[in-house]
């Protein structure tokens, strides 16, 4: 007789190899994974044999209504399953990295996943420009919201209901800052950014998913210094770029690649003043870079 049960569940902390499963039964398991198998991120709904009432052993996992990850040339790495929504959080101070967004964007896109741009630490004078930066997102259709965590979130909280969102970005941005203004019992850690660096200090150590109502999810995330879109072969990484939607098919080449081929209509958009040379260049930065380890795994 086979006495440890299978129980349903959702993960809802990933530590490298080992996961915290919120149980059926309303019991939190500790979990370890079966063989070579542990590609399982946050928000994952799994299957596990329970071992005892605070342990267990991941079995199976539920197919992904969508799977947010990066990756470069060497390795993936899963950041959330089954999210519908994606905070990207910037701030003023330190500073961000415009490609950081324009490739989280491109993953997001590519993942079937709806974005949000939140511009934090809005009380600081620095942010007119970044909100500046910012705009050629908006124009995209992308939603912005300002906001200072420090003074108050509810201009976040009604875009959060009823979703399963994520907050990615660089680190000390502010990500926990915001889960612990929306759920004060969360008390994440937070940290003071590198004044001699003027970087984040990688405070968010893994990624973790909190209940903010019944039907409202929230995962903080460790911060990134890079968002990584090889797994994007040069195509998906058109599709994903907004604006250059609409003109794929319009090119004089059936494959043109949109890097230098005439007759290349994201090129003449560009030209026209329609598309913003700097998310062009990132582009093709991101395509020469996909293509060419394309190349090498041929090889
Ligand atoms: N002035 C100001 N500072 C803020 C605001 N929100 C967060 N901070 C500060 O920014 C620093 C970094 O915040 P964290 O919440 O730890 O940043 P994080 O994005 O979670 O960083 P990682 O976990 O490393 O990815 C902390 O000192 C916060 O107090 C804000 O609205 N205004
Ligand atoms: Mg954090
Ligand atoms: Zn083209």
């Amino acid at each position: 007789m086979n006495s440890d049960p299978t129980l349903q569940g959702l993960i809802t902390a990933a530590y490298g190899r080992s996961f915290r499963v919120e149980c059926g039964d309303g019991g939190t398991r500790e979990c370890v994974t079966r063989g070579k198998r542990n590609d399982y991120a946050c928000g994952d709904e799994v299957s596990i044999t329970a071992q005892g009432s605070d342990q267990g052993v991941i079995t199976a996992c539920a197919p992904r209504r969508s799977l947010l990850y990066r990756s470069d040339q060497w390795k993936q790495k899963l950041i959330a399953a089954n999210v519908t929504q994606a905070v990207i959080v910037v701030a003023p101070l330190p500073s961000f990295d415009l490609e950081v967004v324009d490739c989280c964007l491109a993953a997001l896109v590519a993942a079937g996943i709806k974005p949000l741009i939140v511009l934090n630490k809005s009380d600081l004078p620095e942010s007119a420009k970044s909100l500046t930066a910012l705009t050629p997102y908006t124009a995209l259709g992308v939603q912005l919201l300002q906001l200072s965590a420090r003074d108050s979130v509810s201009a976040l909280t009604p875009r959060l209901a009823g979703e399963r969102s994520v907050l990615v970005g660089e680190s000390g941005m502010g990500k926990s800052t915001i889960l612990n203004s929306l759920l004060p019992q969360a008390e994440a850690h937070t940290q003071e950014v590198s004044a001699s660096l003027g970087t984040g200090k990688h405070t968010t150590t893994h990624a973790k998913l909190y209940h903010l109502d019944q039907r409202s999810e929230l995962i903080d995330t460790p911060g990134v210094q890079a968002f990584g879109v090889h797994h994007l072969g040069v195509e998906e990484l058109a599709a994903a770029f907004i604006e250059f939607r609409p003109l794929i098919g319009q090119c004089r080449f059936r494959d043109c690649r949109h890097l230098n081929e005439p007759g290349c209509a994201i090129a003449e958009a560009q030209a026209a003043g329609q598309i913003t040379p700097r998310r062009l260049a990132v582009y093709r930065r991101l395509a020469e870079m996909n293509l060419k380890n394309e190349r090498r795994s041929w090889e």
